[in-house]
């Protein structure tokens, strides 16, 4: 089978030093997360960026400090910033870090509830608006997917617009509060919707992680860990780093004969240039 990408979303927007004291927000500390899980075998890392205090920004100056910083640590790793921010920004906002020209960044393909009054917004005018901007900087889409809808969102706008082609990168989500459940039925059913050929990450929020890395460990697909979607190694255990989150997947993965893809391995894996 082919080698396994992991993805390691080191910070995310939402999750706190309260729920770990290892959530990064100053650039070391992100310097810090982001060594652990490249050093584990991460080839990607997937990325939010905090103000110290940890309030979640957009800034693209805030981005490239901690990008530039990342870079030097950690040689070759892909990069993936989030154009979702988070709940409440403006897509102006959410844009900003794409004017770096990063290689691949996140489109968020639909809307959600988000836990409690959040709901994360993602309009098909606004997808739209997204996707052309990033194909007018030649920047990746990994096209996230929190429910099958999502999918069928995004597969209208490949079809009407042109904006994404192929080969398609997906990331396809279980857990969120508000999104698709995560069970085996619902991976088989999110699988079974992507288009032939696609490429995909599967991501599993808090208990679900492991499990839904297990589930596309064995189907061929790539795997997403780290503090944005878990904080735990294991029931009540603390993960000491988003490395520990990294290292607990690739000894899954060596026990069932999938290899851990190396930075530029991902980059011919997913098709990004
Ligand atoms: N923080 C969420 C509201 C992304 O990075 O593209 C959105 C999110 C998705 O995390
Ligand atoms: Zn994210």
């Amino acid at each position: 089978m082919e080698k396994l990408v992991i993805t390691a979303a080191i910070c995310g927007a939402e999750v706190t030093k309260k729920h770990n004291p290892a959530v990064p927000y100053t650039v070391e500390e992100c310097v810090r997360e982001a060594r652990s899980a490249y050093n584990a075998g991460a080839a990607m890392i997937h990325l939010h960026v905090r103000e110290d205090d940890g309030t979640p920004t957009q800034s693209k100056a805030r981005f490239k400090a901690i990008m530039d910083a990342i870079r030097e640590a950690c040689p070759g790793i892909i990069i993936m910033p989030s154009t979702g921010g988070a709940c409440g920004m403006t897509d102006d906002e959410r844009l900003q870090p794409t004017e770096l020209n990063p290689e691949i960044a996140t489109l968020d393909c639909g809307t959600l509830n988000f836990g409690g009054d959040d709901i994360f917004v993602n309009t098909e005018n606004s997808i739209k608006n997204f996707a052309r901007k990033m194909q007018a900087r030649h920047i990746k889409p990994e096209i996230e997917c929190f429910d099958k809808s999502h999918i069928e969102q995004a597969l209208r706008i490949i079809k009407s617009e042109g904006t994404i082609t192929p080969p398609f990168q997906f990331n396809i989500g279980f857990g969120v509060n508000g999104g698709i459940g995560a069970s085996i039925l619902n991976f088989g059913y999110m699988r079974s919707a992507l288009p032939e050929g696609a490429v995909y990450t599967a991501t599993g929020i808090g208990r679900h992680e492991f499990p839904i890395a297990m589930l596309s460990i064995l189907d061929g697909g790539h795997v997403r860990v780290g503090f944005e979607d878990n904080v735990y190694l294991s029931k009540g255990v603390l993960a000491p780093s988003n490395g520990a989150l990294v290292e607990k997947v690739v000894r899954m993965a060596r026990e069932f004969g999938r290899e851990i893809a190396s930075p530029d391995e991902a980059r011919k894996i997913m098709s990004i240039n």
